[in-house]
């Protein structure tokens, strides 16, 4: 079967697996998995209320000769509320003898980035860095990988307790999976939580690349507080591809210019769309090469609830608005959406939220470029003084020349007419009133009238005692004449 399996075969939920899982209610207990070990029991109820009724030391239940029996396979929509992937899919699977049957390809991939930026990358099933698998605690999972690339890989189960020849650690635990080879991967889910999936052979150049991905386990037995209107699914990832070029430079140890969200850079990233209100769980995994990324959220205050898969107690979790992502963590966040507006969500090293950037220019902030552009231009004909003003950067970037697929430092275009100079790991969560559907971008917020920062007025100034007179480099010290403070122009 291993050979012979189809991607078409293996697309979509179908008849075949509605039918699987009725078939499994029944046979739950008699499936075929090659092992004879006790039958699984969720070793947790989730409980983010629990405290000190957990044991100091606990097994990790990992390993052994033999595996345990699985529970039943859960349907998403039935058991379990399905993760949302911005720019993303979850893994379509089959159920088969009472085991979700998935297929991962792992292959090169035309990628785009944003419209101006796209390169040769690796991943799987048609996607980089967005395809998730998606599963329930107890059941059997089946994961065939087949090798689409040219070199040898292996995928590893990232934070996940199996047997340790399940592991996916190319040479150490299992051969390598070979160019054209299928590989079958089959453990029981032993543990709930957000782990990760990533190539564990040459995994500078294979991850480099673009071969990581989230796996989301729901509890089995999940309380009334797992229950989330809003639970998104976020990986983190680095790149660096020099302007004008189409494949990533694996090589790279630092100088990353490329930083996504599921494969994508801003102003590409599709939004966290959210109803007032809304119960929001937030899933961040990075398997970026070197970077940290202190992800921060506007507006809002949330509890970083799960470290690595696993639930941090009530009493213990973190009230924060920035949680530090690292290299081969996951983190979980969790608030209300209760306030409407178009909320930035964020890295918070000012270098992630630029595309492209060049870093081995002069720091030209302050210097005055007179004479200087033309001097160069019989050199460098494209040559434009950069960052000398200090401000407007993305603009600039958009209306110079650049090489032949990049994306330089753009951002997007705002509400206001101004440019929204942020790209690279930036997303927007925008939360709405009366939101009639998650599935449509509700365009930008419309702030009620006097909610928006606006250019201060001559009355204003004069109420609050603000002195402009005495102040005679770059000040405008007349305000519009006719603004009402009343809102913006709408969009
Ligand atoms: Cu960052």
């Amino acid at each position: 079967m291993s050979s012979k399996i189809s991607r078409r075969q293996m697309l979509g939920i179908g008849a075949a697996a509605i039918a699987g899982a009725a078939l499994s209610k029944t046979h739950a207990h008699a499936i075929n998995h090659g092992g004879s070990g006790p039958d699984y029991k969720p070793f947790r109820v989730y409980d983010p209320r629990r405290g000190g009724d957990r044991p100091y030391w606990e097994k990790s239940y990992s390993g052994g000769p033999v595996d345990v029996n699985p529970l039943p396979p859960v349907l998403p929509g039935r058991g379990y509320k399905p993760v949302v992937v911005p720019n993303g899919a979850a893994l379509p699977f089959k159920i088969v003898d009472g085991a979700k049957v998935f297929h991962l390809i792992a292959e090169e991939i035309d990628h785009a980035f944003d419209s101006g930026l796209k390169a040769k990358c690796w991943g799987f099933n048609g996607r980089v860095n967005s395809t998730v698998i998606e599963a329930v605690e107890g059941e059997r999972v089946r994961i065939y990988v087949t090798n689409r690339l040219t070199v040898a890989t292996s995928i590893h189960w990232h934070g996940f307790n199996l047997p340790n020849g399940m592991d996916g650690v190319g040479g150490l635990t299992q051969p390598y999976i070979k160019a054209g080879e299928t590989v079958k991967y089959e453990f029981t889910l032993r543990q709930y939580g957000t782990q990760m999936f990533h190539s564990h052979h040459d995994e500078m150049t294979q991850m480099g690349m673009g071969m990581i991905g989230m796996f989301i386990i729901h509890p089995r037995n999940p309380r009334p507080e797992y229950q989330v209107d809003r639970d998104f699914s976020l990986m983190i990832s680095e790149w660096a591809i020099p302007a004008g070029t189409s494949r990533p430079n694996t090589l790279e140890m630092t100088d990353f210019n490329i930083l996504t969200i599921n494969g994508k850079v801003f102003p590409s990233t599709a939004p966290l769309i959210c109803k007032t209100g809304d119960k929001v769980r937030i899933r961040l995994g990075n398997l970026g090469a070197t970077d940290h990324h202190p992800m921060h959220i506007h507006g809002h205050h949330f509890r970083v609830t799960a470290t690595d898969g696993e639930e941090i107690p009530l009493s213990a979790q973190w009230p924060e608005s920035t949680v530090l992502v690292g290299v081969g963590q996951t983190r979980n966040i969790e608030f209300i959406s209760d306030a409407p507006g178009d909320w930035a969500f964020h890295c918070h090293m000012t270098h992630h939220v630029m595309n492209q950037m060049g870093h081995q220019f002069p720091n030209m902030v302050g210097v005055k470029p007179d004479g200087l552009d033309e001097k160069l231009r019989p050199l460098l004909p494209a040559y434009m003084t950069m960052g000398n003003t200090g401000m407007d950067m993305g603009k600039m970037a958009e209306a110079m020349p650049y090489p032949r697929n990049t994306i330089s430092m753009k951002g997007a275009s705002g509400p206001f007419g101004d440019y929204i100079s942020m790209g690279g790991l930036f997303t927007i969560m925008k939360v709405r009133d009366g939101l009639k559907s998650y599935d449509e971008d509700p365009g930008w917020y419309k702030h009620p009238p006097g909610t928006v920062a606006l250019k201060a007025t001559d009355e204003e100034l004069r109420r609050d005692g603000v002195d402009l007179s005495s102040l005679t480099v770059n000040v405008d010290r007349k305000s519009p004449p006719s603004t009402k403070a009343s809102g913006h122009s709408g969009h």
